[in-house]
């Protein structure tokens, strides 16, 4: 079984990582092997004094006081050199635990100064250090109305460092969460609780919000973000013969080295997870994998191409099922289409259909 180093950085990487471990460790206790960065201390203290504080190894943990002050190049230049060696040294020991590493797996915001600037600088680092092994990230994107006022600028310097340094992004964009949540706050509020919106459903669920007593702004956000997490590693996350590693993925859906930019969604979102899956309910799913309210980023591929597109089905799902589907959709807009079904995250099927 393949590994992965966690690198969580910055305020935004460290609380999604944070929702993120708490429901990966609802579904199984495991070694963790993360790294933990901020350039202030805040958000990892709290994390040391809170119920995942026995989940970290106190040594693996990095930060300083000042922060970044939402600036790239504080990040980038300033602590980017002086925390190299240091930094190296832990993702060493980290590295050194894992039989057989799969990727690093950074999280980070591109509007702040420390996720922003030392985590693309952290990628460069990886780069040189361990060519070999896949860098995966995940980038929070800033909304129009963030209160960043350097968010945009921070972004496209980090955009740079994304697109030569990393070899898979996985971007989220913060208004889409938004989105998201507002939807539901309405539903929930106007007392119509029941056809779209279920209770105990992925964004309405109190899981992944580490700090239930004492709810944040971003906790309903990062929950859904936690969750896209937990979905895309199952397959490494768990035994399985025809299971994918991360880096497979991007192999796979990644057609050259600077187009490696994906567009996620995730479905069900409004309505209960169900292991058994009846079939209506599953072509209900696939629809909405590819509708823009279950996108984490605000794009319409419908007016595009999809190069590649990978689901990842978890449940008990029939193949029979999942072929129907992929049919139903390979006639309207598919061009290439892998699909990975994984059954109780045991099973993958793979199966690469190709139309031109
Ligand atoms: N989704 C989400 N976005 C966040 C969260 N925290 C901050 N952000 C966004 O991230 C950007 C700010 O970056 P932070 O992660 O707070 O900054 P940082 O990396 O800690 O860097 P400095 O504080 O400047 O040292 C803004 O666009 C925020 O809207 C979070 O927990 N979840
Ligand atoms: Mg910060």
């Amino acid at each position: 079984m393949t590994q992965s180093v966690i690198v969580q950085v910055g305020q935004c990487g460290n609380q999604i990582g944070c929702c993120f471990w708490d429901l990966a460790l609802r579904e199984h206790a495991a070694v963790n092997q993360a790294v933990l960065i901020d350039m202030e201390e805040g958000v990892v203290n709290e994390i040391l004094q809170g119920p995942l504080r026995d989940v970290f190894d106190s040594k693996q943990l990095i930060t300083d006081i000042s922060g970044s002050g939402n600036n790239w190049a504080v990040g980038h230049k300033v602590f980017g050199s002086r925390y190299q060696e240091e930094i190296l040294e832990k993702l060493r020991k980290s590295a050194e635990h894992c039989d057989c590493l799969q990727c690093f797996f950074v999280i980070h915001s591109m509007g702040g100064g420390t996720g922003s600037g030392l985590g693309t600088y952290l990628l460069k680092v990886l780069e040189d250090e361990f060519p070999e092994v896949y860098r995966f990230v995940t980038s929070v994107y800033p909304s129009g109305e963030d209160d960043v006022i350097t968010s945009p600028y921070n972004s496209i310097l980090a955009m740079k460092e994304l697109n030569e340094h990393a070899d898979c992004v996985l971007p989220i964009d913060n208004q889409s969460l938004f989105d998201i949540i507002s939807k539901i706050d309405l539903v929930v509020n106007s007392g119509k609780l029941g056809t779209t919106i279920k209770p105990k459903s992925l964004v309405t669920s109190s899981a992944g919000t580490f700090k239930k007593w004492q709810e944040k702004p971003f906790d309903a956000m990062n929950n859904i973000v936690a969750n896209l997490l937990l979905s895309l590693t199952s397959s490494a996350r768990f035994e399985g013969s025809l299971n994918m590693d991360l880096n497979e993925i991007s192999m796979n859906l990644v057609p050259f080295p600077q187009l490696h930019y994906l567009v996620s969604s995730l479905t069900p979102l409004y309505t209960l997870a169900d292991v058994n899956v009846p079939p209506r309910r599953l072509d209900q799913m696939f629809s909405d994998a590819f509708s823009k309210d279950h996108q984490l980023i605000r794009a319409d591929p419908k007016h595009s191409l999809y190069l590649a597109c990978a689901l990842m089905v978890r449940g008990n799902v029939q193949i029979s099922d999942l072929r129907r589907n992929i049919e139903r959709f390979d006639c309207v807009f598919f061009k290439i289409i892998y699909v990975y079904c994984l059954r109780q995250c045991s099973r993958v099927l793979r199966r690469p259909l190709c139309k031109f």
